[in-house]
């Protein structure tokens, strides 16, 4: 298929590439730049072998304004059954429509009692011309819903309704008849997510709602979160093939480490199965004091440099809250005075194991002047929860049991279970005697 979409009076020409003797037609289009070029909508396409044309046009003319140019409108349909079942044979059809004169168009599938299900509403093509749609036989099923249905067997018309620039109206309708409709949609039942509100400012308080919901039949299935807007501001998933089944999926409101900002949001599941059933809920979900934790070691001292077994090191870390949330913290309270074989969770009785989400200061130290592998197995607290912009002074005390002449100490700041900050800084060598 050849087709240049540069403006101005081409010939196209087309050739069906899946037929052995390859048929050729020639159009004389008019093709505009601002012409809408779809997955789904275009001004040319290959012909189907040996399928029927059927071709049903008129045009009228509403002579209101006067002018001396009707417009006209003539719709052909490839085919004009279509057995939408996903099984690929005669799923689709192409409906072609010819315009004289540019118009707003609005296509739509009537039903023998007379109800039109839109298939595009007043959209503009500039040009005259020749324009196509694929018709899958689905139709929308409420407004704003998002959700789709196959049409059930039966004949319906399509209608290709266009209003001129100059008033005039034209329209053109051709047959389609359904047959085998999978009229069997998938369902997600039920959409829970919970918590209904979530505060992603990572202190593992709320940062993660969970989403569960069941899936009826295999589809291909979209997850993604909305704004206020309807903007899609976080797509989690896109069409992906899922067998039916129980789900479950976490959202925390972040992208690139960054909070989405404060406000409702819409998490939507989406299943389109193979005949082109959509089904899509949506749960609404509150984002509040979301926020990016931050904190800073503004000093660290380190002493005595000299010990003997046994002798103390005292440690002493002045810390900054430069983010902005809070940072809440856990014990052991500043102070607190470790043997070197000690560590934070094997202290009192397991009290003070790391809690995910949770700040605390914390010292290693390596045998030689290297942090790779740091544990960081002495944790302080902050004595209490840091607001933004506050400073805390916390000390500790390491006693040295090790039987090692030179030790290598230095500092960071642990949020528990997510990552170290400033990680390994105040680097100090103590020389222990024994
Ligand atoms: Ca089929
Ligand atoms: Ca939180």
């Amino acid at each position: 298929m050849f087709l240049s979409r540069r403006t101005g009076t081409r010939v196209l020409k087309i050739t069906g590439a899946a037929s052995s003797q390859a048929e050729r037609i020639q159009l004389p289009l008019r093709i505009n730049r601002t012409v809408r070029f779809t997955g789904r909508e275009n001004l040319a396409m290959p012909l189907m072998r040996g399928a029927p044309l059927l071709l049903v046009a008129c045009s009228l003319l509403i002579p209101a304004c006067g002018s001396n140019q009707p417009l006209r409108v003539e719709a052909e349909v490839t085919g004009g059954l279509i057995t939408p079942d996903g099984d690929g044979l005669r799923d689709t059809t192409l409906l072609r429509y010819t315009l004289s004169a540019p118009a707003h168009v609005t296509v739509s599938v009537r039903d023998s009692a007379g109800r039109h299900f839109p298939l595009r509403t007043d959209e503009p093509r500039p040009a005259a011309g020749t324009y196509q749609i694929t018709v899958d036989g689905t139709r929308t099923e409420a407004e704003l819903s998002g959700n789709r249905r196959v049409l059930p067997d039966g004949k319906y018309d399509l209608v290709v309704d266009a209003l001129g620039r100059e008033g005039h109206r034209a329209s053109a309708v051709a047959p389609l008849t359904v047959q085998g409709a999978d009229t069997n949609p998938p369902r997600l039942e039920p959409l829970t997510v919970s918590p209904s509100a979530i505060s992603p400012n990572f202190d593992a308080l709320d940062d993660v709602a969970t989403a569960t919901f069941r899936l009826s039949k295999e589809a291909l299935v979209s997850i993604y979160a909305e704004d206020a807007a309807g903007r899609r501001v976080d797509v989690r998933l896109l069409d992906e093939r899922r067998k039916p089944g129980e789900y479950i999926e976490s959202w925390s409101g972040v992208i690139n480490d960054t909070p989405l900002p404060d406000g409702v949001y819409q998490y939507v599941v989406s299943a389109r199965d193979a005949a082109g059933n959509v089904t899509m809920v949506r749960t609404p979900v509150q984002v509040a004091a979301g926020g990016i934790p931050r904190a800073q070691i503004l000093r660290v001292d380190i002493a005595p440099r000299q010990i003997l077994l046994g002798g103390e090191v005292q440690i002493r870390m002045r810390i900054k809250n430069v983010g902005d949330t809070i940072l809440r913290t856990q014990g052991p309270t500043p102070g607190y005075r470790y043997s070197s074989y000690d560590s934070f969770g094997s202290i009192e009785n397991g009290e003070h194991i790391d809690r995910a989400g949770l700040w605390r200061a914390g010292v290693d130290w390596a045998g030689a002047p290297i942090s790779g592998g740091a544990r960081y197995p002495y944790r302080w607290g902050f004595g209490h929860d840091l607001e933004p912009d506050e400073e805390a002074e916390i000390s500790g005390v390491v006693q040295v049991w090790h039987r090692i002449t030179r030790m290598f100490f230095f500092a960071g700041i642990i949020q528990e279970g997510v990552r170290i900050h400033d990680d390994g800084v105040g680097r100090a060598q103590i020389q222990v005697s024994f």
